[in-house]
């Protein structure tokens, strides 16, 4: 690999030499040069992006974006009819190196962190799979952000965008690790951490609706229970209502009221393993508004999700430079992503029967949920309790464009390499697109493959990948 001693264990410092020498071809290039940035529509794509514009156009080169799903032949087709200098693929393109170096032979940089397959290349790589770094240890964004902050350090105040997508791709877990946790230093700039209860959507929403919907932690007889939420919280003997009697934010609690809450909730967790597991850190940006989403870390990388899942990707992007007309369409969009997801949540509610046999789940959607949530799905799935830790999900849906699209994840805390059981499967019924992370991962066949590709899946020992 280009510039890279085998070694058995490697260093940040080895994966920042990385990032210099890239950095470093890079800047041999010509100013005048327009740069075409292909990249991925998730939070982590879209943060990605947002680093790279913003370091471009402080260095004063043209370029354009496109965001997309995924890449594939249309994708490569519609970009050989475009004209540009140079390339950029963020958190995309690993799968399609070859094809991609024979199809536009110009300088061409990948800075990615999806697994791929090493070969010799004349495309300039940045990719922690390189250096054999874990999973959490940094995302796209993060790999952009070292290599904008190389290229001018200038571009130090957009580390909290790195984090975003750090986030968006769950490689927060009680706090950062590795090269994700450098990162923080430079964010601290804009952002204060703190500790307190880990609960999605302390910022925006009612309390008793962010412990309904808590799945981690879990709370006995209130997660899940609309009634349940509002019995606790009620029986707490705390001001969790606001003078017109209804529940107030977690951010509206007094200190001494968020206290009671807590160990009210410790309380009811002690038949679970870590009762007190409920704190976790929290991530607030300085600037942005108490009580948005642009507020908390985790609750602004969702928004960025819903936003990419609309197709909006250039939206995302302003959000994320944090522009304030884009703020609010942005809220717009997010609360038609909130009802698309509460009705997908209720299909499965009445279907979810159907689904299961021996160890793994097969939730074929077909038309009944847009290929862009299918994902979500199953990721909500794998996070609730609703199937016993270990289960494989498989979630499909059918495109517009009569494919299929497969999602793979595991329910709970176990290491199970289904992006390996997938490929495998998938191996056995044709020469299709199939790519992501060990425990999170996709597919995309022809619909006229449904049956056989679900008897292969079905078919397949998953005590192997294990
Ligand atoms: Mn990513």
């Amino acid at each position: 690999m280009i510039g890279l001693t085998k070694k058995e264990k490697y260093t940040n410092l080895d994966f920042l030499n990385l990032v210099s020498d890239a950095v470093n071809k890079f800047k041999f290039l010509n100013k005048n040069s327009f740069i075409k940035i292909i990249a991925h529509i998730d939070c982590d794509g879209l943060s990605s992006t947002s680093i790279i514009v913003k370091a471009l156009e402080r260095e004063d080169f043209k370029f354009s974006v496109r965001n997309v799903k995924q890449i594939d032949n249309n994708v490569l087709d519609e970009l050989e009819k475009e004209e540009f200098d140079i390339l950029f693929f963020l958190d995309l393109g690993g799968e399609y190196i070859k094809e991609i170096e024979n199809r536009f032979k110009k300088p061409t940089f990948i800075l990615d962190h999806h697994k791929f397959e090493h070969s010799e290349t004349n495309i300039t790589i940045i990719n922690p799979i390189m250096l054999n770094l874990d999973y959490r240890e940094i995302s796209s964004s993060g790999v952009c952000y070292l290599f904008a902050k190389c290229l001018n350090e200038k571009n130090k105040d957009l580390a909290y965008i790195a984090l975003m997508g750090a986030v968006g791709d769950m490689q927060e877990k009680n706090g950062f690790i590795g090269l994700n946790s450098l990162i923080l230093e430079d964010a601290k700039e804009k952002l204060d951490v703190s500790i307190g209860p880990r609960f999605f959507g302390i910022q925006t929403r009612p309390i008793n609706k962010v412990l309904e919907y808590s799945t981690d932690p879990f709370i006995p007889n209130v997660s899940g229970s609309e009634e349940g939420a509002i019995k606790f919280l009620d029986e707490l003997n705390i001001d969790v209502r606001d003078n017109y009697g209804n529940f107030k934010k977690l951010i509206d609690l007094s200190q001494d009221d968020v206290k009671k809450l807590t160990s009210g909730i410790i309380l009811n967790r002690l038949n679970q393993e870590n009762p007190e597991d409920i704190f976790g850190n929290l991530y607030t940006l300085k600037e942005e508004a108490l009580g948005t989403p642009m507020k908390d870390l985790k609750e602004f990388s969702t928004l960025l999700n819903a936003v990419g899942r609309f197709g909006k990707g250039s939206l995302g992007v302003s959000i994320c430079l944090r522009n304030e007309d884009a703020k609010k369409e942005a809220l717009g969009v997010l609360s038609s992503y909130k009802i698309e997801l509460i009705d997908i949540l209720k299909w499965f509610n009445e279907n979810k029967d159907q689904f299961f046999s021996e160890g793994i789940a097969i939730i074929n959607a077909k038309d009944s949920i847009k290929d862009s949530m299918i994902g979500t799905l199953a990721s909500i799935v794998t996070k609730s309790n609703v199937y016993d830790p270990g289960t494989i999900v498989v979630a499909l849906a059918h495109t517009e464009e009569d494919e299929i699209k497969i999602s793979c994840r595991v329910a709970g805390n176990i290491d199970i390499d289904v992006r390996g059981m997938l490929k495998e499967s998938i191996a056995g019924i044709g020469d299709y697109p199939c790519g992501g992370h060990k425990t999170a991962c996709g597919a995309l066949i022809p619909k006229s493959k449904e049956e056989e590709f679900i008897k292969a899946i079905s078919n397949i020992s998953y005590e192997k990948w294990q």
